[in-house]
């Protein structure tokens, strides 16, 4: 589904405007000066461009509310977050329009609703009306809508704004043409669900392996049956939150929970992906620098190790 699949479009999302504390802006920095993109690019092929997102003007990473952006409809910063991911998705369709594959570094999870609306529209697009499939890997939902979160935070909210089930005036410029399929979708790694998102994932149908699946059949059993699930004649789009490790490998986040996928089973997901040949673009989000600093390097060796594997690059 690329036309162009040696070039790697980085897009580095810089926000945290989406979570509660601050820190997810510093992520994408952290993950390019490890120099995994300069070890891709000498041991293969890629030709590989990086934009750099960031906020500004009227509006800040601050977490708080503030006069220009208060709290909406229980939901936090929804203006400035809204502001940021319009910037993602314009930016990651431009890249993805010309078929190029698409990484974004983030920054909070909230920037997920840019980049699958961003794919999603370029797929559209390029394929006559297809849509894209997306597989969400996170200890989380991030299925909230605004109403019953319990935080407000909007890092808890992307799925459920990328597919139309939220709606607010303030994100308008989410369209039909950007919207995702939940029938195309699949969860892995969930263990830290809210009530409403229960429910929403059961009303729905929505196909999710939870962290008690995985320990139960195991990872490559769990693939089989997501690949299986959406079949070989689909681009994909993996929204990968590090969260969905256990904290014993991404420590330096901002919601770890225990227990979650070995590196080993995140390192298999991500080859499995590759070996479908239609993964088309990846975000990796949510690493925290300001979060148990001293352990960074691990999360930051988790976050390359998952990369490497679904670009096919594999460490030495
Ligand atoms: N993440 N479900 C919680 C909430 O506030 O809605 C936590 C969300 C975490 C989001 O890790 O991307
Ligand atoms: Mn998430
Ligand atoms: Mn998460
Ligand atoms: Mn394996």
């Amino acid at each position: 589904f690329l036309e162009n699949p040696s070039q790697l479009a980085v897009v580095a999302a810089k926000y945290s405007c989406g979570a509660p504390r601050s820190g997810a802006e510093y992520g994408p920095d952290v993950l390019i000066n490890s120099g995994i993109f300069s070890d891709i690019q000498s041991e293969t092929d890629y030709k590989l461009t990086i934009d750099h997102l960031a906020q500004n003007g009227t509006f800040s990473n601050k977490v708080e509310a503030n006069d220009a952006d208060p709290d909406t409809n229980n939901m936090k910063l929804p203006r400035t977050v809204s502001l940021a991911s319009k910037q993602v998705s314009e930016c990651v369709y431009a890249h993805a329009r010309q078929g190029k594959f698409v990484m974004t570094l983030g920054g909070d999870h909230s920037i997920g609703m840019g980049t699958v609306t961003g794919v999603a529209r370029a797929i559209r697009e390029r394929f006559g009306g297809s849509e894209l499939s997306v597989l969400w890997i996170d200890a989380h939902a991030d299925i909230n809508t605004p109403e019953p979160s319990p935080s407000g935070r909007i890092h808890g909210m992307p799925v459920a704004f990328a597919s139309g089930l939220a709606r607010h005036g303030i994100f308008d410029w989410i369209t039909a043409s950007h919207l995702i399929n939940l029938k195309r979708f699949v969860y892995i790694g969930l263990r830290d669900v809210d009530e409403a998102e229960e429910r929403v994932i059961a009303e729905k149908g929505i196909k999710a392996f939870s962290m008690e699946d995985v320990r139960q059949h195991g990872i490559e059993k769990v693939m089989d049956l997501a690949l299986e699930y959406l079949g070989d004649e689909t681009p994909i789009h993996v929204s990968y939150d590090i969260d969905s490790l256990d904290p014993e490998w991404a420590p330096s986040t901002g919601f770890p929970v225990s227990p979650g996928l070995s590196l080993e089973e995140g390192i298999h997901v991500s080859r499995r992906l590759q070996a479908t040949q239609n993964l088309v673009a990846m975000d990796l989000v949510e690493v925290n620098p300001l979060i148990e600093s001293e352990r960074l390097e691990t999360t930051v060796e988790s976050a390359r190790s998952v990369i490497h594997a679904a670009l096919g690059v594999e460490r030495i």
